[in-house]
């Protein structure tokens, strides 16, 4: 049986109260959003006639989420992350910047700090037999100058899906190095090429998906952050064609723009490096 409470001085008045709206201390765009944010809770409450149970399985589902470490792959299956790109991207449209490579969406598994290499990275520690991947190119600036002593961040998953330091099994900043560009804006890397990533299958994450009949799944990509002084950072990927879900990933980054088809270079063999040692032009 429904009934109406959000007009009532009454409840008015609680979130009044509960955002701390009497009160002089605090700060006042923290108010003004939690006041905001609870008057839609409590909104959606009468509107969709969510039962005690209901909220509090909510309640409950939000502390697991907590307790694995999961609100921010949460986020991006929640499609906020790419929400997010939609508005810096409209930003960037309404301040005249375009062109060059999209942005899109960092995901959760970034970690700072990367061994810092000169033109040219070897990023993986040589455990995994995979097929070899050679990734180069050229950063620019907005008129296509190339831009020396640029730093490309680069991150990936390893044979598994899985990110060296959220996998403790991998070698510390494995699949993870930051490479600084040539005098002609140039950069390589060798590695292997990732396999896809799932949502922990027994996580919180998925456990939602599972409700709205979705997927978990992310094709095979690399991540960039690419930086100089005096420009506008970027973070994007890089999405492998022919995965099954290069169009279909449950965090929505795969951009056209961004698709590329991988060539395995070589296959490479558990516990041997390769000669590759300096850039390859
Ligand atoms: C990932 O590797 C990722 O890139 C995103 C966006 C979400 C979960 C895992
Ligand atoms: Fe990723």
């Amino acid at each position: 049986m429904s009934v109406k409470t959000m007009q009532t001085q009454e409840v008015k008045e609680l979130l009044e109260k509960v955002a701390g709206l009497n009160q002089a201390a605090g700060n006042d765009r923290i108010k003004t959003i939690v006041h905001r944010v609870m008057h839609d809770v409590f909104q959606i409450i009468e509107d969709l006639d969510i039962t005690p149970e209901e909220f509090w399985s909510a309640v409950y589902y939000i502390n697991d989420l907590g307790k694995n470490g999961e609100a921010a792959l949460l986020a991006p299956g929640l499609g906020m992350d790419k929400y997010l790109d939609i508005r810096m991207d409209a930003e960037d449209a309404q301040a005249g910047l375009a062109g060059g490579t999209p942005r899109t969406i960092e995901g959760p598994l970034y970690v700072a700090g990367a061994p810092l290499c000169d033109g040219f990275a070897r990023m993986d520690d040589g455990t995994q037999a995979g097929d070899i991947m050679l990734l180069t190119g050229v950063v620019t600036d907005e008129q296509g100058n190339p831009l020396a002593g640029a730093t490309v961040d680069v991150w990936h998953a390893d044979l598994k899906g899985a990110y060296s330091y959220f996998d403790q099994s991998q070698s510390e900043y494995n699949l993870r190095r930051r490479i600084k560009t040539d005098a002609l804006g140039r950069y390589v890397a060798q590695s292997i090429i990732p396999s896809g990533y799932g949502c922990p299958p027994e996580g919180s994450t998925q456990a939602l998906l599972n409700q709205l009949g979705r997927h978990g799944q992310r094709p095979a990509h690399i991540h960039f952050f690419i930086s100089a002084p005096g420009h506008k950072h970027l973070t994007t990927q890089i999405n492998l064609a022919g995965d099954e879900y290069t169009y279909d990933d449950f965090a929505f980054a795969t951009r056209d723009e961004l698709v590329v088809d991988a060539r395995p270079v070589a296959r490479s063999a558990a516990g041997e490096r390769h000669g590759v040692t300096g850039p390859v032009t």
